[in-house]
């Protein structure tokens, strides 16, 4: 982690609604490209799109979390500076396509994705797996710990919930990494809900169980999806904590640069996203809680959600585009 920030500087609370332009313009970019079997295509124009969007926003802004380290990302990689350089210093956690694959194939769930944050309050996480678990908000304080076993997790969140283990539904992504975690959170009894991708949209879930029927997210995943993760649910209320993966030296090699020395260590999401954040999301396909972009002859809609910590303000915003030529097509 960078230098933790104390909480007491604020963001401008205009970036809120600011930053909703960001996503759409990247969700809009990537769904002209949905369903066409074709990730990198559906990838590189929401790239595109976010960061030109971006440049344009009033901030002295630093990506920390991209889409990779500069020597493998010619964009939005880690250490670019974006914004106009008029206005105050953020940090830029993004995501300009979560879920490249489901996109692809046009299934549930693929957000275009940004936090923001005052200088120095988002972990600086290299790209390797995270082990996270998530549940949403109103349950006490360490419900969910790395710590204790699947079980044990899930236990106490029944018992938090007052319902049985077999009325608990988990979010995991399919993945042969994951075959021994399915096999003992089934034996434990509790369903769950397998996904393909977007495991940013698999923890947001956990914090709106009445409407996603999903109660905790448990599992590894990217730690950038994490780190994003975090910063939604510093916003919804809720707990998370995540592990980084750093299982050979040359991963340890790559945390310690950025400033990680314990390797071991669990963060919660208040570690991970310090002090005033601020986070939106945009549909691009359809999804639990947003749904996906459309277009029509003379217009462009878009769903939005807007979130900033410090007010725990959740904002849904239903954008339609009349202009559909800002969109360039
Ligand atoms: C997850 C998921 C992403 O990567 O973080 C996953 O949220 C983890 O990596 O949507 P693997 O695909 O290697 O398992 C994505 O699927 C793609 O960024
Ligand atoms: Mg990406
Ligand atoms: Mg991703």
């Amino acid at each position: 982690m960078t230098e933790g920030n104390t909480g007491g500087e604020m963001l401008d609370r205009v970036l809120t609604l600011e930053i909703a332009r960001v996503t759409e313009k990247a969700a809009v970019a990537a769904a002209r490209l949905r369903g066409r079997g074709d990730e990198k295509a559906a990838d590189q124009a929401a790239v595109d799109a976010m960061r030109s969007e971006l440049n344009q926003l009033a901030i002295d802004g630093t990506i920390v979390i991209g889409e990779g380290e500069r020597d493998e990302a010619p964009m939005l990689y880690i250490g670019e500076s974006v914004g106009t350089k008029v206005g105050p210093k953020v940090d830029i956690a993004l995501d300009p396509l979560e879920g490249t694959t489901v996109c692809a194939k046009n299934l549930p769930n693929s957000l275009a994705v940004i936090a923001m944050a005052v200088r120095g309050s988002l972990l600086n996480a290299p790209d390797v797996y995270m082990e996270k678990i998530a549940v949403g908000p109103g349950y006490p304080d360490g419900i969910v710990n790395l710590a204790l076993s699947p079980e044990e997790n899930l236990a106490a969140l029944a018992k938090a919930k007052g319902v049985k283990i077999t009325e608990i539904t988990a979010c995991i992504l399919d993945r042969p990494r994951h075959a021994q975690l399915i096999e003992t959170v089934r034996a434990a009894g509790a369903a769950i809900r397998l996904i393909g991708d977007g495991d940013v949209a698999g923890v947001i879930h956990t914090t709106d169980s009445e409407e996603t029927g999903i109660d905790i997210y448990m599992g590894i995943g990217g730690a950038p999806e994490g780190v994003l993760a975090a910063a939604a649910l510093r916003c919804t209320g809720g707990q998370m904590q995540g592990r980084l993966q750093l299982n050979t030296n040359e991963k340890r090699a790559r945390a310690e640069k950025m400033g990680i020395s314990d390797p071991y260590r669990i963060y919660t999401a208040e570690e991970m996203a310090s002090g005033d954040v601020i986070f939106a999301a945009t549909g691009v396909t359809d999804g639990n809680l947003l749904d996906g972009v459309r277009f029509y002859r003379d217009r462009v809609t878009t769903h939005t959600l807007v979130m900033r910590s410090r007010s725990r303000t959740i904002r849904e915003m239903r954008a339609q585009h009349y202009d559909r030529t800002k969109f360039a097509i």
